[in-house]
């Protein structure tokens, strides 16, 4: 079993167990005696079970099982083995005799089970990992307070219906007294007392301070040992290197309504009026500015390079690299084309609505020298605009005719927030680079699926076939790229269901090849544990999306010093897809679920670590900034899920004043 299906499962178990205890409870109350032991036993035997589960995740890594092993199985047992002491003889004896009860104490223990079973469940759901004091307090001071109401609701009947043959009337000890009233508000005063100190003690958590920075074992900030700079000083040259050209731009953010090639209107916010924003092509080597403008954008635009490593002052992130570009506002990027290979642009700013309303484009880069080019070489940007999913600017499919034998290059880019499938069927193929980084020997494959990221990008090279081909998106037949060879006539074949083709794994894909570094000998290892939780986000209370329990800005930043090896590993306790990305580096895989990636050396910028996966990645700090670290599901994005990678000695002039806006 998967990790995350142990995940489901133990949430499975552990819900079975809340509904049980309750059960319990409420059947004692009603005096089903027979019933409510069988639902002791129940209840008992799934807590039983609990541990093995828990025990279970914990060996998939502690991250997924520490608050249920530290908190939530503590609690439930000592709650359940209380029930089963000061219940379990009653019940066991009522069942057979008529009309006896259960002291109202047996029946809070039950409840009180019940309530010590829904907080571990709850601790789980809203605090997650790492568990802190004040999660722990909040919960346990809650049961408590669940268990004295419970007793005084229970008390207080027991008493009106001491002297009444009531079918639902509990026997108890306590005399129907004056003193009855003290002990009840005294109860009542504890309650509360209890619950007031939880809430106190929860807003708190929501706004404890963390610890601004984390060094990830490396030293702390040193400084003095270098000049401090100002990312507003890392720019890009101004020249291009010898032989290259200088391509200069100007991109105008606007609204704008876009009829895209396909028909069909969308409501957009768009770089020169168009869906997607120009495409920027260059030569390896040469000079990229580009000139950005916003006409009417009120939330502010920037130029996001995802995927290029460009000088950090040139990266888009607003409040660490620039201020946002504001309507009527100016902002120059300037830039050298040293990557080749198929990247894109976007807005960074207020990133969730506005890339998604079309504030992005492509951006390619070519060999100078080398190998020819493609015959036909297509670049490919997947986008959904509402339920419109287009590939450039059209709906459905678009054809091109190749000459057979012709060497065909299919640029993949997601710019969604959301993976997309693609198949290509009718030719064998390779996938000749990931991320814009070339793989090393990638092998023919066929009738394979390519599950690609958000944010990411494939180059895919055939030799076009004598047959027709098809590139389906997210095995619609309907939607796609159809590749027939020239002077062919005739209805096309019937495309196979790709649905059930099985996805290529590109750990291992392609033929290993030396790397850089030896990543065991990192100087910094960060862990980054993604999740959902109770946090403040942008000064907000959220159920936010969360790196080790906290959402954005209060995340503390990773410090690297300049030449660092770092180690990342990044563990996805949620039940959602995070697609990881760093700004201004590329990332090398090192392994999924402990097995180590075996194929091509494979460098990204971003990776879909999935439900209950842990991923470790290795790169190094070559490229002196303040970078943006998140999750490229800009909704999560949006959410909390992003922080810092601060180099030491790098310092901003630019306020973070995104507010709900990063
Ligand atoms: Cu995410």
């Amino acid at each position: 079993m998967t990790t995350v299906q142990w995940i489901l499962l133990d949430h499975a178990v552990a819900l079975l167990g809340v509904a049980l205890w309750f059960a319990t409870g409420v059947t004692a109350v009603l005096q089903r005696h027979r019933l409510a032991f069988g639902l002791l036993v129940g209840a008992v035997l799934v807590t039983l079970t609990r541990p093995a589960t828990v025990v279970t995740l914990a060996g998939r890594g502690w991250w997924f099982a520490q608050e249920k092993v530290l908190l939530g199985l503590p609690l439930l047992g000592a709650a359940a083995l209380a029930a089963v002491v000061v219940a379990g003889p009653r019940l066991f004896a009522a069942r057979r005799t008529p009309g006896a009860g259960l002291p109202v104490g047996g029946v809070v223990a039950l409840f009180t089970a019940a309530y010590a079973a829904l907080a571990g469940l709850v601790v789980t759901f809203l605090a997650g990992y790492p568990l802190t004091w004040s999660t722990a307090l909040i919960a346990v001071s809650l049961v408590c307070a669940g268990a004295l109401l419970t007793a005084q609701v229970l008390g207080r009947q027991a008493g009106e219906h001491t002297d009444a043959e009531s079918p639902v009337s509990l026997r108890t000890t306590a005399p129907r007294d004056s003193s009855a009233l003290s002990r009840r508000g005294f109860i009542g005063l504890a309650a509360g007392a209890v619950a007031a100190g939880a809430g106190i003690t929860g807003v708190g958590l929501l706004f404890r301070s963390p610890e601004a920075v984390v060094t990830g074992g490396g030293p702390r900030r040193a400084s003095g040992s270098r000049p401090p700079v100002s990312v507003a000083d890392l720019r890009g040259p101004s020249a291009p290197a010898p032989g290259g050209t200088s391509h200069r731009h100007t991109l105008t953010a606007r609204t704008a309504t876009v009829r895209l090639a396909s028909g069909g209107d969308v409501d957009a916010w768009t770089y020169d009026g168009q869906l997607p924003g120009p495409a920027i092509t260059a030569t390896q080597g040469d000079l990229i500015e580009v000139t950005l403008r916003n006409s009417d954008v009120e939330d502010g635009v920037t130029l996001h390079w995802h995927g290029y490593d460009v000088p950090c002052g040139e990266d888009g992130a607003p409040g660490a690299t620039q201020d946002a570009v504001a309507p009527g506002g100016e902002f120059v990027y300037r830039f050298r084309a040293d990557q080749v290979g198929t990247y894109w642009y976007h807005t960074h700013q207020a990133s969730h609505p506005a890339v998604r309303r079309g504030l992005y484009g492509t951006l390619v880069v070519k060999p100078r020298a080398g190998g020819p080019a493609e015959e036909l070489d297509l670049t490919l940007p997947v986008h959904t605009f509402d339920d419109t999913v287009v590939i450039g600017n059209r709906e459905g499919r678009t054809e091109h005719t190749v000459r057979p034998g012709a060497p065909v290059r299919l640029r993949l880019v997601n710019t969604d927030s959301e993976p997309h499938w693609f198949a290509l069927a009718g030719a064998p193929f390779r996938v000749v680079a990931v991320d814009g980084r070339d793989l090393h020997q990638p092998g023919e494959v066929r009738e394979v699926g390519l599950r690609l990221p958000a944010g990411g990008r494939y180059d895919v090279v055939l030799a076009m076939p004598g047959t027709p081909v098809a590139l389906v998106l997210d095995h619609d037949h309907g939607s796609g790229v159809v590749l027939r060879p020239t002077g062919r006539t005739g209805n096309d074949p019937a495309l196979p269901d790709t649905s059930g083709w099985p996805e290529l794994d590109l750990l291992r894909y392609g033929e290993p090849a030396i790397v850089p570094f030896d990543a065991d000998n990192a100087d910094r290892h960060f862990t980054i544990v993604l999740d959902r939780a109770l946090a403040m986000v942008d000064g907000r209370p959220a159920y936010a999306q969360t790196v080790d329990g906290r959402g954005h800005p209060s995340i503390p930043d990773q410090l690297v010093a300049e030449g660092d090896l770092v180690r990342y590993t990044v563990v996805n306790r949620s039940l959602e897809t995070h697609p990881w990305h760093l700004h201004g580096h590329p990332v090398l895989i090192l392994s999924r679920d402990g097995t180590r990636s075996s194929g091509s050396p494979l460098w990204v910028d971003t990776f879909d670590v999935r439900p209950g996966e842990v991923w470790e990645v290795a790169f190094r700090a070559t490229n002196p900034g303040i970078w943006m670290n998140h999750c490229h599901n800009l909704r999560h994005q949006d959410q909390g899920m992003m922080l810092q990678l601060v180099y030491d000695g790098v310092s901003t002039p630019y306020e973070d004043a995104s507010h709900g806006h990063s």
